[in-house]
């Protein structure tokens, strides 16, 4: 692997790995405190706590390691060096957004942006954490370019060839986030930037919302994708079999681009003030979304079985057998893509209109986002990192290393298993979600969920304990024997059909794309911008 490139995928790497273990140590904290266990010293609040939680882990942690994993793939697959511009922008990207996340981090932690992860109005905070948020967001966008730079360059040289099928996947997931963090990036700027400095007193809160989620929920797809491209285009490797087919492939990460983010009001189906009308529609448009994982699903099944049964698997479930489960770079991401399974369902009960009247702003939905973000991406992040820094690094992965990966996802599983299925059943019996230890004045509905928190609290300690030991692991890695690694790109299986261009052709889908965006979103938010409802000085959380 190139020495240049791979110090700048290691850089983002070991900046993920840093802000997991912050936001880890607020994670189990916050734990301990709402399950009653613990009081905190010295001021420090839960809100405080669970927004540092949040940010570092669901924003900071993902975003590093996305982008890194994906400069090494466009490293890989597109000559086996970046670009120099390309290489210098992934650094200005990684300034930037290093700079952002100090600056939001130091803010936190002063308890001057105690707003959760989530940070919409009316909660405000300090302007500071949200110049460091733009800062956060403008430095992705300087990653993401150098990104686009490289392959639009490969493109221009191999006229009329299919791109590395890892490229395209990495410039499709950020061709995602540059539409999506628009939305966002026009919330902070317009809105919490002129409103927390006190140039405007009031903030409409609903247009403050809704712009959140036109990029909140689009967000959880960029997690999303990086993953699917290690299991569409690395595990194949991985377990020594073929990618499925190479044009379903690309297709699920199109419509993924079409159908992901014209979809945030499903976040947003138990607000007043958005007509059923386009609720519904984004609804739909949500169930369409789910299309492409049902795809994805079936690719993997696919992959599976035909390299089970090339090494003699016989009858209907022999092939599982022949699968390598004392490898983690495979077993890691595919307890990952188990865990999906029940996950996806969940989230297909969120939005079903009825229901997620039930679930809405309960701990339903953590456990559901504990199981897609923090079991299936991260394990699958984890997976990665076990092959991705020896290979970065020129170093080996030794068997003992192997092994401490497979404790380490046996018992994230095991933690998660509880933390996540005592989040979904108490959410069912109504305990709302981001509340500090309360038992509303001995209420016997709010301490028969005690238990339940308590159950939360002691498996965040069994997951802080994951945390130390993929800590440890990395540290052991970056120590390992040098030697050499490979970097696991699957071929496509001699059975595929060939893939048609127009899988190629960007400017037709990202067209469908803006259609759609621009159907969903833009009555709706010229009524919420005229509607003449006077708007919120909100509350100051600092
Ligand atoms: Fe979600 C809330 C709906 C997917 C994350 N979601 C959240 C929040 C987060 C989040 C963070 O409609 C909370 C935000 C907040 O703080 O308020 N979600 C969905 C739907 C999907 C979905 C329909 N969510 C995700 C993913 C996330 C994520 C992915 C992160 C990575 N979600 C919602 C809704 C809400 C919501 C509502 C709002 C709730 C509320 O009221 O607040 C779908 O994309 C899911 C489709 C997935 C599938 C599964 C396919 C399975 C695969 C694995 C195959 C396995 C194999 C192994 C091959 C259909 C691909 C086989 C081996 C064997 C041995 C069997």
């Amino acid at each position: 692997f190139d020495r240049q490139d791979g110090a700048l995928v290691l850089a983002h790497l070991l900046f993920a790995f840093t802000a997991l273990l912050l936001g880890g140590i607020a994670g189990v904290l916050q734990g301990l405190v709402r399950g009653g266990l613990i009081e905190l010293p010295a001021g420090i609040g839960y809100y405080q706590l669970l927004t540092a939680h949040g940010v570092l882990m669901a924003l900071i942690f993902t975003t590093f390691f996305i982008i890194g994993f994906l400069y090494s793939g466009m490293s890989k697959t597109l000559g086996g060096k970046l670009l120099p511009t390309s290489l210098r922008m992934g650094w200005i990207g990684f300034v930037l957004m290093v700079i952002g996340t100090v600056i939001g981090t130091v803010v936190i932690l002063l308890n001057k942006a105690s707003v959760l992860y989530t940070f919409y109005a009316p909660l405000k905070a300090s302007p500071f954490f949200y110049i460091a948020l733009a800062l956060i967001v403008v430095g992705s966008w300087v990653s993401g370019f150098g990104m686009f730079y490289n392959y639009r360059y490969w493109k221009k040289t191999h006229k009329g060839k299919l791109s590395p099928l890892f490229s395209f996947m990495a410039v499709a997931t950020m061709i995602l986030w540059q539409i999506a963090t628009i939305g966002v990036a026009a919330e902070v700027l317009l809105q919490l930037i002129p409103w927390s400095f006190g140039w405007v007193e009031t903030i409409n809160v609903l247009l403050s919302r809704t712009l959140f989620w036109y990029f909140g929920h689009p967000l959880v797809y960029f997690w999303l994708l990086p993953a699917y491209i290690c299991w569409y285009v690395i595990i194949p490797k991985v377990i020594g079999g073929k990618i499925f087919s190479d044009a379903l492939a690309r297709l699920s990460f199109m419509l993924f681009i079409v159908f992901s983010i014209p979809v945030g009001f499903h976040h947003q189906l138990m607000e007043p003030g958005i007509s059923p009308f386009w609720k519904y529609f984004q609804v739909v448009l949500t169930f369409m979304v789910i299309v492409p994982s049902l795809m994805t699903a079936f690719s993997l099944f696919a992959s599976f079985e035909l390299y089970g049964r090339s090494k003699g698997g016989k009858g209907l479930f022999g092939w599982f057998k022949e699968l390598p489960w004392k490898d983690v770079r495979f077993f890691a991401p595919f307890m990952g893509m188990l865990v999906f399974i029940p996950a996806g369902a969940g989230g297909i009960i969120n939005a079903s209109n009825q229901m997620n009247a039930v679930v809405h702003n309960t701990l339903w939905v953590t456990g559901h986002f504990h199981l897609t973000v923090a079991t299936s991406v991260a394990l699958t992040f984890f997976g990665i990192t076990y092959w991705l820094v020896p290979v970065v690094t020129g170093r080996t992965l030794t068997p003992r290393m192997n092994k401490w990966g497979i404790v380490q996802t046996i018992l994230w599983c095991v933690g998660m298993f509880f933390m996540s299925g005592a989040m979904h059943t108490v959410g069912l019996f109504g305990s709302p979600r981001r509340t500090a230890y309360t038992t509303y004045g001995d209420h016997p509905d709010a301490l028969s969920w005690i238990p339940y928190h308590v159950a939360m609290a002691v498996s965040g300690v069994l997951l802080f304990l994951a945390v130390l030991i993929m800590i440890g692991c990395i540290i052991g890695m970056l120590r390992a024997p040098k030697g050499h690694e490979e970097y696991p790109i699957g071929e496509v299986a001699e059975s595929a059909e060939p893939t048609p261009a127009l899988l190629e052709r960007w400017s037709v889908w990202i067209g469908v794309c803006i259609v759609l965006i621009v159907f969903a979103y833009t009555i709706p938010l010229v009524g919420m911008i005229g509607s003449g409802v006077p708007g919120s000085p909100g509350f100051e959380m600092w």
